[in-house]
């Protein structure tokens, strides 16, 4: 499978790498503005450096309970960090991570040639920024909003509501313009979703293969991996590892995660055994 994003085209036949770069002030030293810059695109060259196939980058955590960014806080983290990577002319697409349109529009003018969005475009105007684009889309499904959707997930059929709700938000695509070959899906792990939702949609990922795009899953470092094996966020790695390995010979396309050599490495053995 193809999927096209600006001047890029990844091929998906085999599964590959999105490298996550949080631009956000926890996540690096003393959170200094060009600090942070600096730290944001030296990680982004080293993640290249190690195989990732594209880069996502994002200046608002999303994690359960995380507080909203301000608009103008987001772009001034996010956008320098494009222009900088895009300065260097390097070689796989940057990712936006974002469900804000001003947010989206920046960073596609900046070079950013994929809108990864964890609100599948429904703010308004989000979905005419990536149709009068190039870019390729990422449409993520969540229930409630970051402040308060582990509160009370709840679904009658989980895999049933998510894959429609994939289906609907894929063919408001497809109406406004953007083709087939530019719309990724994901499932959302983590977003409005129990333990017991987050293994059933993982179980059913073959299911979603069904809307004909490819898909994305990010389950790297997640809580649900931290229930499994009674590991802190930091002793991840090696559940993460294992979830990209199965989620890819259950069909995923494209794994967002953390730790990218350990997975660009699990994630040949997968396509050459296969
Ligand atoms: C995801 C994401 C995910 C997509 C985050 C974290 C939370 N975008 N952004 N899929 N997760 N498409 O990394 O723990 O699962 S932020």
């Amino acid at each position: 499978m193809q999927f096209h994003c600006g001047r890029f085209r990844l091929d998906l036949d085999t599964p590959k790498v999105m490298g996550i770069i949080n631009v956000t002030p926890d996540s690096f030293s003393d959170g200094g503005q060009f600090n942070q810059i600096d730290f944001a695109v030296a990680h982004a060259l080293d993640l290249i450096e190690q195989g990732a196939a594209v880069l996502d980058i994002g200046g608002e955590s999303t994690r359960p309970n995380a507080t909203p960014v301000p608009l103008a806080e987001e772009l001034q983290r996010v956008i320098p960090v494009i222009e900088a990577l895009v300065a260097r002319d390097i070689p796989v697409p940057i990712s936006i991570d974002t469900y804000k349109p001003e947010v989206m529009r920046a960073a596609i003018a900046a070079g950013a040639s994929i809108v990864n969005d964890i609100r599948g475009l429904q703010e308004k105007g989000a979905l005419e920024a990536v149709a009068n684009s190039h870019a390729g889309v990422c449409i993520m499904h969540m229930q409630g909003m970051p402040q308060t959707m582990q509160l009370e997930p709840h679904y009658d059929d989980v895999v049933a509501e998510v894959k429609q709700f994939l289906r609907e938000q894929r063919d408001a695509c497809l109406t406004a313009g953007i083709a087939q070959d530019r719309i990724m899906l994901d499932p959302g792990f983590g977003f409005g979703k129990t333990r017991a939702h987050n293994i059933a949609l993982a179980k059913a990922l073959p299911q979603l293969l069904d809307l004909h795009c490819p898909l994305l899953v990010g389950l790297s470092r997640k809580s649900v991996l931290g229930q499994m094996t009674g590991n802190d966020v930091d002793a991840r790695l090696h559940a993460s590892v294992a979830a990209a390995v199965i989620s890819a010979m259950q069909g995923a396309h494209l794994l967002r995660v953390h730790d990218v050599k350990a997975t660009v490495e699990a994630l040949k053995v997968v396509a050459a055994l296969q």
